[in-house]
């Protein structure tokens, strides 16, 4: 399964610009709130150094891209429509918004820096919101949800049946939390967090039960902030307050700003590869001056100062850091490191570290080729790899199985 990073915020914040720059896609774009509301998906790419260099060849990426021996890496995004107050209720259209929230491995809040819009998206003066309420307010919104999800409308009932069943705590709570795409580790994991592993849920307080879900939340969909509008000017004293009060990462960015660049990179103006902070004019006269004095802005004001506009930066970020993903590239032919059609490091995997190469195959490659699979070899040693083997960034394998 490929990975997933939901885009959330309040209306007006700059999700869909977010989503259209980073995928290059064209959704609607609009100052009005609600513009989204079918969620919009696109894939973008995250980078990896690739193995190319390394090995000295010339590959033929099929599934990803390489430029200038980077590789770039397919993932889902999926913009999330508006989020207002109560959105766990129901209200606006929360349950949609939520919804489509499960389907994501990490979400990205994209969060207006400028302060200048209330919580349902309407223009206030600037520096009226304080976006650290922002913060708060979605991470609360989230966890109530989670909650909700928890303790439908039979939370008694259903502690009761853990105890007369005789059921594994850990089971009854991953069969009741199935559709929020959680795992038993992460659950595991809350419970340890939230001191709750030795005490029946039938005796959980409403605190240890909000505690367990906080603690869920954090652990099944993580959000990294992003401070988006960083190009106006009131956003780099906001970017400082805001620093002061939340303690976790936050990237600086301008979507607006991405989107400028890619799109005159499509239109072969300039030369910008996402995610340096540089570009190279190439076509200067197509440009009119009022364009080219945006481009030297974009330049001064946020690829000099931040070191790019961040969106490519926060997908990185998001999936290598947060999500801890390695990069894995099968191979049909470990001497030539090629397909069965010759193509060279054609396709490159994004896994969770700590894989296992037999959750591996099972997963990533083929259904077909799990049933059949004996062993692996490591291409770069020609080694063998027993199915236990734990998958390494940059590994170069090839699968074999009983019928290769
Ligand atoms: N100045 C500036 N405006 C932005 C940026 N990103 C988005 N916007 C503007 O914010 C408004 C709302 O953007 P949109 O993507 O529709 O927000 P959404 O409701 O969160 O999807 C539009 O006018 C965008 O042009 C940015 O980085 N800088
Ligand atoms: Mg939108």
């Amino acid at each position: 399964m490929t990975l997933s990073i939901g885009i959330i915020g309040k209306p007006s914040s700059g999700k869909t610009t977010f989503l259209n720059a980073a995928c290059l896609t064209h959704a609607k774009v609009s100052e009005i709130p609600f513009t989204t509301i079918e969620p919009n998906k696109g894939v973008a790419y995250v980078r990896s150094k690739c193995v190319c260099k390394e090995l000295d060849v010339i590959d033929n990426p099929q599934n990803s891209i390489c430029i200038d021996g980077t590789r770039f890496i397919p993932i889902n995004l999926i913009d999330v429509a508006g989020l207002v107050p109560d959105a766990h209720k129901g209200k606006g259209l929360g349950n949609k918004f939520l919804n489509d929230l499960i389907k994501a491995d990490i979400l990205l809040h994209i969060v207006d820096i400028t302060g200048s819009l209330d919580k349902t998206g309407k223009l206030i003066s600037v520096g009226e919101n304080d976006p650290y309420d922002d913060i708060l307010f979605l991470e609360n919104e989230i966890n109530l949800w989670f909650k909700e999800i928890l303790e439908r409308e039979d939370w008694t009932k259903f502690t009761k049946g853990i105890l007369t069943e005789k059921r594994k705590v850990v089971e009854a709570l991953y069969d009741r939390l199935s559709g929020v795409k959680i795992n038993k580790r992460q659950i595991i994991l809350s419970l340890r967090n939230s001191n709750l592993e030795s005490k029946s849920p039938s005796s959980w307080t409403e605190l240890e039960r909000l505690e367990f879900v906080k603690s869920l939340r954090r652990i099944a969909k993580p959000i990294l902030i992003l401070a988006n509008k960083i190009d106006k000017d009131i956003s780099i004293k906001n970017l400082e307050e805001l620093k002061n009060k939340y303690e976790d990462p936050i990237i600086p960015c301008s979507a607006l700003a991405e989107h400028f660049l890619r799109k005159y990179h499509e239109d072969k103006i300039i030369n910008y590869v996402p995610g340096l902070n540089d570009f190279k004019l190439i076509n200067e006269d197509k440009l009119k001056e009022k364009e080219l004095d945006m481009l030297k802005k974009i330049k001064i004001k946020i690829l000099d100062l931040y070191g790019g506009t961040g969106i490519q930066k926060a997908l990185d970020y998001a999936s290598f850091s947060i999500a801890n993903q390695i990069c894995v590239y099968p191979v049909s032919d470990v001497n030539t490191y090629s397909d069965n059609k010759n193509n060279i490091l054609p396709d490159a995997f994004l896994i969770e570290k700590g894989t296992l190469l037999r959750d591996f195959v099972g997963e990533k490659i083929h259904s077909e080729l799990a049933a059949n699979f004996m062993f692996g070899i490591d291409a770069k040693t020609k080694k063998r790899l027993g199915e236990n083997y734990e998958l390494k960034d940059r590994d170069i394998i090839r699968i074999v199985t009983s019928k290769s």
